[in-house]
């Protein structure tokens, strides 16, 4: 089990994949789809129902690419609880679907913002003499670099020394690529400031499908207002927050084939980054509300 009473480390993270692997062997895969810069296994879960159909449509999940944004690989670890150890109530939405979550992008990251720096953004390698790190959301090779993104090494919104120059960003590119044709929903979830972003980060035009990304957001949006009258905006990246080009939301929806692509910024609860832990549980049940939702409007029209 894992508690939503504090923030979980990397170490207790894994443990508790490994134990979900260990009591349902015959609805979760774990996988190492590559390795941090600190060498960190890069961990994806794979939940199914388990009937051994291996060629379902995909909803791909990821958290922690911003190492200071704590709340999203929460959020994560509570759909991976959902979806496996509440089976029952959730067996519709892997029903045609399979899940693959990947609860920590940025370990590295993740774990220097635990031991050292509270506010550490970006990925831990060495990016010039004297600055580390890469901001792994400005290093996806999709107009990267054009806007909303650092050529200083020492910036927290560094685009990098080339696209893909981070492990991290390498192994998600693949990933995606891996699931180009089955994953139909592409969500990645940040914070914070109650966002659902869709395509472009680039550039204020909007995709000429914007409309369907625009159907699934606001799904989420709406549930989550019902559900606790929490406030969403939803948009494009440019238009409702600022450009940015490099992010995995628009490479996954241009490069990798992903229909639907959407960033969700979790709230701040008062605290910016660093929400209360004693706010975490009613923040990653209202995340999963919006989460079910877009998954359930994705699941019945793709
Ligand atoms: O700036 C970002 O990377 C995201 N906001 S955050 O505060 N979590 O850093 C927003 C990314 C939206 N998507 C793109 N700009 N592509
Ligand atoms: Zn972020």
């Amino acid at each position: 089990s894992i508690s939503f009473s504090a923030y979980q480390r990397y170490d207790a993270i894994n443990s508790y994949l490994d134990q979900l692997a260990e009591n349902y062997p015959s609805r979760v895969n774990l996988k190492t789809i590559g390795k941090s810069y600190g060498g960190l296994a890069l961990r994806t879960i794979t939940i199914t129902n388990g009937d051994g159909n291996t060629n379902k449509k995909v909803i791909l999940l990821d958290a922690g690419i911003h190492a200071r944004e704590w709340i999203a690989p929460a959020g994560a670890l509570y759909v991976i609880q959902q979806l496996v150890e509440n089976f029952e109530e959730n067996s519709h939405l892997l029903e045609t679907y399979d899940w693959v979550i990947l609860p920590v992008v940025n370990p590295d990251g993740y774990e220097y913002t635990h031991t050292n720096t509270r506010m550490w953004r970006k990925t831990r390698k060495p990016a010039s003499k004297s600055c580390v790190g890469t901001d792994a959301n400005r290093n996806f090779d999709f107009h990267w670099g054009e806007v909303g993104a650092s050529s200083s090494a020492c910036s927290d919104t560094y685009k990098g020394a080339s696209a893909f120059s981070e492990p991290e960003t390498q192994a998600l590119r693949d990933l995606m690529h891996s699931l180009t044709g089955r994953a139909k929903f592409y969500l990645t979830l940040h914070s914070y400031g109650n966002y659902l972003l869709y395509p472009w980060g680039y550039t204020s035009a909007l995709p000429d499908t914007w409309e369907d990304i625009d159907e699934v957001a606001q799904a989420g949006a709406a549930a989550i207002k019902s559900g606790t009258g929490t406030d969403y905006t939803v948009g494009s990246s440019t238009n409702v927050l600022y450009a940015a080009a490099g992010g995995s939301d628009d490479y996954a929806f241009a490069a990798a084939g992903i229909p639907i692509s959407i960033t969700m910024e979790l709230p701040a609860a008062g605290n910016g980054f660093n929400p209360a832990p004693s706010k975490i549980e009613e923040l990653v049940r209202e995340t999963w509300l919006g989460i079910k939702a877009m998954a359930e409007k994705v699941e019945q029209k793709y």
